[in-house]
């Protein structure tokens, strides 16, 4: 738990990581948080697919890896990442899957020492494999908005049928792949991080709700 007393102090100064296995719901949580609370929500895979979409030399690269279920390159990420970190200022902000990897997390650590901060906290998404994989296995995206659906959840709207895909690295070969390379790359994130009292854990499988109300304890938000 973050210790703070005065929970309007902790609004204006929040620079947050959420971590977690794909599909414990990192970027639901940060788009609902950062709606409410204004701060920035910086998305790595977010940042990746618009590359991707706009047929850039990074976006190039990193397709082959995404869509396979695989991490993109750490020097791809690290330039996306610092570029929209540089932009925000040292606002608040929330990093959703950056880091990924121990080299992206020194580096992190390096930058941020660089313009004269440091993360608040790291959020950990705590959920089972059985959870991630029903529900990855039913997020739609919309191909327009990029609006986040899942089809028990969160059904999509039936008058958008037509914008309604699956993403390439949710088909089922993919996303077993995705959480091996969690286990393998970003998991040990959770020992470096508690090595730095900087984690804090949710209980990442209940609704929606439930989920932020979480975060907001933890956090101490009003
Ligand atoms: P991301 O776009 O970050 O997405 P994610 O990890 O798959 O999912 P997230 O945890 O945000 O789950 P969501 O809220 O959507 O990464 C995609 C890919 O980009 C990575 O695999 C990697 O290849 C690449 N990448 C990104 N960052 C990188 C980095 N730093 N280094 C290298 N490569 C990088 O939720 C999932 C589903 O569950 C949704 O359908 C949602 O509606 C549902 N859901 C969420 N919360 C729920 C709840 N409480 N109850 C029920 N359903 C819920």
């Amino acid at each position: 738990m973050v210790e703070q007393t005065n929970p309007n102090s902790i609004v204006g100064n929040l620079q947050l990581v959420f971590l977690g296995p794909p599909g414990s719901g990192k970027g639901t949580q940060a788009r609902l948080l950062a709606a409410e609370y204004g701060f920035r929500h910086i998305s790595t895979g977010v940042i990746l697919r618009g590359e991707i979409k706009a047929g850039t030399p990074i976006g190039r690269e990193a397709k082959k890896y995404i869509e396979g279920g695989r991490l993109a390159p750490d020097h791809v990420v690290r330039i996306l990442a610092e570029n929209a970190i540089k932009a925000e200022n040292n606002k608040r902000y929330i990093l959703d899957g950056y880091p990924r990897t121990v080299q992206q997390a020194i580096w992190l650590s390096e930058f941020m020492n660089s313009q004269k901060s440091s993360l608040t906290a790291v959020i950990n998404f705590e959920i089972n494999s059985e959870e991630v994989v029903s529900r990855l296995s039913q997020r739609r995206i919309h191909s327009v908005t990029g609006e986040n659906f899942h089809l028990s959840n969160k059904p999509p709207p039936e008058e958008q049928a037509e914008f309604i895909i699956t993403r390439p690295d949710d088909q089922p070969s993919a996303i077993r792949k995705r959480l091996k390379i969690y286990d393998q790359q970003t998991r040990p994130l959770v020992d470096f991080y508690s090595s730095k009292n900087l984690l804090v854990p949710v209980s990442a499988s209940g609704s929606f709700s439930d989920v932020t109300a979480e975060i907001r304890r933890v956090l101490h938000l009003p």
